[in-house]
């Protein structure tokens, strides 16, 4: 055990409900529109997949999340916050939390900054990462929902742990990457199998 341990953090769909949250307000304001249960979410693009259901839906999804206030009412996803708070107290570890803001930025960046001050406190703003690509952002663990983490590094520096999702929980095989089941896994084990 010689250095520190740097972890990152993806926020939607790891420590936010990004489709839980999406899913209410899309029923809330489309009503009459079909819409995509949790069970049957496949691909991590949520506008995508509404886009095939009908092509003008995926302009209908969209508008969820570029909607005020989208981001910042997400819930936590059950035990991230803990887990995230836990391994900040940590000997030799350090947590970021990185995430992606969409490009319609007049709400999300500010709303992700507010988020993690709800529920981790003004000190953790130090923490956050906002980045669109996470290749250029080093650490030894990338916890993500996101099977494929691509941008300009070829060779990022972190491993990527995929986090179990609903719309990644059937992939296979075609995806190599160590998996978090959940917070109630053992992300203690992670952490540990990657202090050399
Ligand atoms: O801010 C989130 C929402 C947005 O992409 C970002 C993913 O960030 P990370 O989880 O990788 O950090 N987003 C956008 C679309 C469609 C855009 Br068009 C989507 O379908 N799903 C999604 O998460």
């Amino acid at each position: 055990k010689k250095k520190r341990l740097r972890v990152l953090v993806d926020m939607d769909g790891v420590l936010a409900d990004f489709e839980g949250g999406f899913l209410k307000k899309y029923r809330a304001r489309y009503p009459d529109e079909p819409y995509v249960t949790l069970e049957e979410r496949r691909g991590f693009w949520v506008s995508a997949q509404y886009g095939q259901l009908r092509s003008d839906l995926c302009d209908k999804a969209i508008s969820i999340w570029e909607s005020k206030d989208f981001f910042l009412e997400l819930d936590p996803l059950p035990g991230g916050v803990e887990a995230v708070k836990e391994m900040a107290k940590m000997d030799n570890t350090d947590v970021f939390i990185c995430t992606s803001p969409i490009k319609h930025y007049n709400h999300c960046p500010y709303e992700k900054y507010a988020w993690v001050e709800k529920h981790f406190g003004h000190d953790f703003l130090d923490q956050v990462i906002l980045t669109r690509d996470k290749t250029l952002v080093c650490g030894d663990i990338l916890i993500d929902d996101k099977p494929d983490i691509l941008g300009v590094e070829p060779n990022p520096t972190w491993e990527h742990i995929l986090f179990t999702a609903c719309h990644n929980q059937h992939l296979g095989e075609s995806c190599p990457h160590r998996r978090l089941l959940s917070w109630d896994d053992d992300w203690r084990a992670i952490l540990d199998s990657k202090r050399k």
